[in-house]
C-alpha cells in the first residue's frame, strides 16, 4: 500500500482530534495521485475500520474512540461518493434501504448504498432506526425493486424477521425482494427468516441486488441469493 493509503489508514484507526478533516485531506490526496475510489475504499477505509471493530470487540478501545474512527470514516466516505455514483441515465432499478429500530450503526449500510449508487441502482435512504411502518409506506410510495434492511447488533437482527412478515400482511411482500445485511447476519438466517438476498459486505450486495433484479426480469437469481 502506498504511503498516502497507509496514513489514511492509520488516520481511521487512530483517534485524533482533527481525524475526519485529515481523513478528507488524505482522500483528496490519493485522488490526485489517480488512485481510484475502489482502491480506497478496499485497501485503506474498510480495513482500517475493521481494525477499529477488532479493537472494538477486544475491548482494547471503547465507544469514544470508536465514534471518532467512524466520523473520520464518514468524512471519507463523503468525498468518495461523488465519484461513484454516474449519471441518472443508467437506471437498474430503485432501493430502500435503512438500518432496522433500535440501530444507529450506519457505516456499512452507507457503504451498501453508495455502492447500489455506483452500479446505476436509485437508492432511498431511510437512515437509522427505521421502524417497519416507514419502511411499509416507503415502499408503498415509491415503488423499490428491492428493499435492504441492515442490523449490526443481534438484537436488532431479530426484528427483520417481523419487518418481513408484517409486509406479507399487508400485501406488500409480492411487488418487493428483501435483501439483509449486517456483520451478525448470514446467509442461513437470511433464509430462515425469508429473505430473498443476503449480502455479506458492499460488493456483494451489488451482485445480489443485480442478480434479484434481473430474476424479476425473468432470468434465475443465482447462487447469491439467501
Ligand atoms: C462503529 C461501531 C459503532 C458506532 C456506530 C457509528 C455509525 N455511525 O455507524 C457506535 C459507537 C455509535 C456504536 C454503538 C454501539 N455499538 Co457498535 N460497533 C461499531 C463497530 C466497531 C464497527 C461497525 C462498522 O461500521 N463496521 C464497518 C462496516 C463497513 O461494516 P459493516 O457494518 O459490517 O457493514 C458491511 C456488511 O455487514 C454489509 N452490510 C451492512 N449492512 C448491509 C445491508 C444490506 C442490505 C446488505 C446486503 C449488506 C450490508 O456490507 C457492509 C459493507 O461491506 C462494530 C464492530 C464490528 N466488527 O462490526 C461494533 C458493534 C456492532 N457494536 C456493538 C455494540 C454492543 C454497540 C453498542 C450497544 C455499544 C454500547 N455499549 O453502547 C452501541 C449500540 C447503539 C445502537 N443502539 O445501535 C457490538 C454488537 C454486539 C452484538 N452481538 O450485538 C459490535 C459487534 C462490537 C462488539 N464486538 O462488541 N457502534
Amino acid at each position: 500500500m502506498d504511503d498516502v493509503l497507509e496514513e489514511l489508514a492509520a488516520t481511521i484507526r487512530g483517534h485524533g482530534r482533527d481525524s475526519h478533516e485529515r481523513a478528507e485531506e488524505l482522500v483528496r490526496t490519493a485522488l490526485e495521485d489517480e488512485t481510484t475510489p475502489e482502491v480506497i475504499l478496499e485497501s485503506s477505509l474498510v480495513p482500517a475500520m475493521a481494525d477499529v471493530g477488532r479493537r472494538f470487540r477486544d475491548r482494547e478501545i471503547f465507544v469514544p474512540q470508536v465514534l471518532v474512527s467512524s466520523r473520520a470514516m464518514q468524512a471519507a466516505l463523503r468525498v468518495l461518493e461523488p465519484l461513484l455514483t454516474p449519471g441518472a441515465f443508467e437506471t437498474r432499478g430503485h432501493v430502500v434501504i435503512g438500518t432496522v429500530k433500535g440501530d444507529v450503526h450506519d457505516i456499512g449500510k452507507n457503504l451498501v448504498a453508495m455502492l447500489l449508487r455506483g452500479s446505476g441502482f436509485v437508492v432511498t435512504d431511510l437512515g437509522i432506526n427505521v421502524p417497519m411502518q416507514r419502511f411499509a409506506d416507503t415502499i408503498e410510495e415509491v415503488q423499490p425493486e428491492i428493499v435492504g434492511l441492515s442490523a449490526l447488533l443481534t438484537t436488532t437482527m431479530m426484528q427483520m424477521e417481523s419487518y418481513v412478515e408484517e409486509w406479507v400482511r399487508l400485501g406488500l411482500r409480492g411487488r418487493v425482494k428483501v435483501m439483509v445485511g449486517g456483520a451478525p447476519v448470514t446467509s442461513a438466517f437470511a433464509r430462515k427468516i425469508g429473505a430473498d438476498a443476503y449480502g455479506r459486505n458492499a460488493s456483494d450486495a451489488v451482485d445480489a441486488a443485480l442478480a434479484l433484479v434481473e430474476a424479476g426480469r425473468g432470468g434465475t437469481a443465482g447462487e447469491r441469493t439467501a
